[in-house]
């Protein structure tokens, strides 16, 4: 009945879908980079633009707005029974730096699309449908990551809150700047009562793309950990003192990022990356003092992100002996690895086969919202094919038969859990 309500009228659904494609549009010009693409850097003015713009758009598909105390969005469709427990479907809309128009963006306009589709025929689930704007999805400004989902599922530290950015603001800080309500001092919160959560995303890798298959369902999600390593040596003149005598921090820093390369490489199912790097003091003729960097190290296997991690710390403790300097890890954020429900699954499969598409279960390298989510309740997630698999770039593009085709399933998938 779902979904081929929107099957049956697909000049209808191609209508939502090319209002969808000009707000994916639109949005992409909030932006505060000079850029190419789209720099949304969580809690920054363009940040708050364009989830502001998003409100728009969900209290004219009929939603009624709340926020949370860390600016998550709440779009509420009432259903016929008020007191059920919703299903919630959302995603981001921040982005990392000259990222794409469509990483997470996708997930919540097509949330709407869902909603309006609802409301412009008059219909009304059993339970209430919630479409989210999850904050500080990505983590750049402050590399956690994850902070909105992990704060509206009582998943947030204490210590979290005071995250800095490069500028010495912290998260609290960023995040009171928002609103006119006194500071954020805990991230104590009531456990949300949700019935099941859904995340259409941008595939970010390019097996849709090589299967030739539009969208399809995911199987898991990888764990992801992220440190911060501090590396301190001597700063000195670059002339005059002898190289035996130095203890420079970024040949030190340059041992440790090819030792975490060497423990990626010996597993298959292991990532590591060292994404961010500062030098201090920075100048050519000084030897580095003080270099900090990031690692992002991610597996679907728990226990092997713990093991490598303990290693990596032990190698890089033995090459800064020796080097006579001092360092130190920080793990400044943790979401373990996440399966989909097997309800769930065979639920997206059931809808993907109803459009023709046979499913190929993927696992997603890629951190989402989904998996802090799954932490609290059943979580599904529909990747759609994003043109050779481009992410994180300027030239990240969904083609629109693709993306209409994603958002019927998402209707489907919606309309079947929101009526259980
Ligand atoms: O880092 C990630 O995996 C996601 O893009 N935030
Ligand atoms: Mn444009
Ligand atoms: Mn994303
Ligand atoms: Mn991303």
């Amino acid at each position: 009945m779902c979904s081929s309500l929107i099957a049956k009228e697909v000049t209808e659904s191609l209508l939502n879908v090319q209002r969808m494609a000009s707000r994916i549009e639109k949005l992409s010009h909030i932006s505060s980079g000079q850029g190419p693409g789209v720099t949304r850097l969580a809690y920054t003015e363009s940040d708050e633009r364009a989830t502001q713009q998003v409100e728009e758009w969900m209290i004219a598909a009929g939603m009624v707005i709340t926020r949370d105390q860390f600016h998550n969005v709440i779009g509420r469709y009432e259903g016929t029974d008020v007191s059920a427990a919703p299903v919630v479907v959302g995603s981001h809309i921040d982005s990392v730096p000259e990222g794409g128009a469509y990483d997470g963006v996708l997930g919540v306009l097509a949330g709407i699309e869902v909603v309006q589709e609802l409301s412009t025929r008059g219909m009304r689930c059993i339970r209430p449908i919630h479409v989210m704007i999850f904050r500080d999805e990505e983590g750049v400004r402050f590399q956690a990551g994850l902070i909105g989902s992990k704060g509206f599922t009582g998943l947030l530290r204490e210590q979290d809150l005071q995250l800095q950015d490069e500028k010495g603001i912290t998260l609290a800080e960023a995040i009171t700047a928002l609103g006119e309500d006194e500071s954020i001092t805990t991230v104590i919160v009531k456990q949300p009562n949700i019935a099941s959560y859904v995340e259409l995303h941008i595939k970010q890798g390019p097996l849709l793309d090589e299967y030739k298959i539009p969208c399809s369902v995911v199987n898991g999600i990888a764990g992801a950990a992220r440190y911060r390593f501090k590396v301190v040596g001597n700063p000195g003149h670059a002339g005059t003192v002898p190289m035996a005598l130095r203890k420079d921090a970024l040949l030190a820093a340059a041992e440790i990022i090819l030792a975490i390369e060497q423990q990626a490489i010996l597993h298959d199912s292991l990532v590591a990356t060292v994404g961010h790097l500062s030098v201090l003091p920075g100048a050519s003729n000084v030897i580095p003092g003080v270099v900090e960097g990031s690692l992002d190290i991610r597996s679907l296997d728990e226990q092997l992100i713990k093991s490598s991690i303990a290693t990596i710390i032990q190698v890089c403790e033995q090459i800064c002996r020796l080097r006579g300097v001092d360092v130190s890890f920080t793990c400044v954020g943790y979401s373990p690895p996440v399966q989909a429900s097997k309800r769930m699954i065979s639920l997206i499969e059931s809808v993907l086969a109803q459009h023709k598409i046979t499913a190929l279960p993927l696992v997603s390298g890629a951190g989402h919202d989904a998996m802090v989510m799954g932490a609290i309740t059943e979580m599904g997630m529909i990747f759609v094919r994003c043109k050779e698999g481009i992410s994180h770039h300027p030239a990240e593009y969904v083609d629109i038969s693709d993306m209409e085709v994603a958002l019927d399933v998402l209707f489907g998938v919606i309309y079947q859990l929101a009526n259980d």
